[in-house]
């Protein structure tokens, strides 16, 4: 579903608008919801920025995140717009219901697995980022693009690509790309925040965790995972785990790539990443989860040993059905 209309005329209606994203919220989620806040302000709306989980660090530096609240519940009584950013389903963003109550739900999104929960939905399946959906609405809306803008956009497109890299990096995503860095965003030092300012914990934690490689299925799948007891030891947190999985997917052979991550409260964050034919998002879904063809992820519950269990059937099942990756 793609409401450009209907969008474009929430907007314009609405004088409190609310942007939120998902819980552990990534550069896409982040960037598109600052690039729609500074576009929103530049109309004159009243414009507020609420996530469970706030901003993660290497974030920060982007312009209007400081002004990003953090929290289960939202204060305001004003908001007559919700823009949901990123987020596949409603649960994703961590609310409860009366969080959405009287209010529209406006959900922009390009996951595959999206189940148009917005009373709006905006959605491009094919879009490298949804911050690159951001952006067509802007040209919509005839919103100029100021730097900060620019920045904000150009993050969501580097981190979703994984560095231009991945499946979605097509040629209208450089075009994009080139667009943005003309109206003010700066590669080098946006690269430098996002994967050049990681704290000594983190590579504590990393050494830790690669110790905790197998690799499974005749070497078609390779398995990290990571617990509160190596927070404690290292002084890392859940943040600090963002883009481990990539090495596990790095192997020559591996087909797709697993990090178990422990939660509060008996939880464990599932990652995906898939390297050729088998499309991890399906998986992800088939456990609740949600993403993409080659990246995806999912949140159970039980001791280690049995989500662990569960997760080796699920991914042995999806690689016995699949053609050999070449
Ligand atoms: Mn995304």
């Amino acid at each position: 579903m793609t409401d450009w209309d209907k969008t474009c005329t929430a907007i314009h209606n609405a004088n409190d608008i609310l942007l939120t994203t998902h819980c552990s919220p990534d550069g896409d989620g982040i960037g598109s919801q600052l690039a729609l806040y500074h576009a929103l302000k530049n109309m004159g709306k009243n414009v507020y920025m609420h996530n469970r989980d706030g901003v993660p660090r290497i974030y920060r530096f982007l312009p209007g995140a400081s002004a990003v609240s953090e929290g289960e519940t939202f204060a305001g009584d004003n908001v007559d717009l919700i823009i949901s950013l990123d987020a596949g389903s409603r649960s994703r963003l961590g609310f409860p219901d009366s969080f959405f109550a009287d209010r529209i739900l406006l959900d922009i999104d390009h996951h595959a697995s999206n189940d148009c929960f917005g009373d709006i939905n905006l959605l491009e399946i094919g879009a490298c980022s949804t911050g690159a959906i951001v952006f067509a609405l802007l040209e919509r809306l005839r919103m100029p693009l100021t730097p900060a803008i620019a920045s904000a956009i150009y993050v969501t497109i580097l981190t979703d690509t994984a560095n231009f890299c991945n499946a979605a990096t097509t040629a209208e995503v450089f075009d994009l790309a080139a667009k943005l860095v003309r109206a003010g965003a700066e590669a080098w030092p946006i690269s430098r925040e996002v994967y050049e300012s990681q704290r000594r914990e983190m590579l504590t934690l990393l050494c830790t965790c690669l110790g905790t490689l197998e690799l499974r299925d005749t070497g078609h799948s390779a398995w990290l995972h990571v617990n509160t007891a190596m927070y404690e030891q290292t002084g890392a947190d859940a943040q600090d785990t963002e883009g481990f999985i990539e090495y596990a997917r790095s192997l020559q052979g591996v087909e797709i790539a697993v990090l178990i991550r422990q939660e509060e409260h008996a939880e464990w964050k599932v990652t995906f990443r898939g390297k050729y034919h088998a499309n991890v998002g399906q998986l992800a879904v088939s456990m609740g989860g949600g993403g993409h063809h080659h990246a995806a992820g999912c949140t159970l519950r039980g001791t280690f040993k049995e989500v662990e269990h569960q997760v080796r059937q699920a991914v042995s099942t999806l690689l016995a059905d699949s053609p050999d990756g070449e």
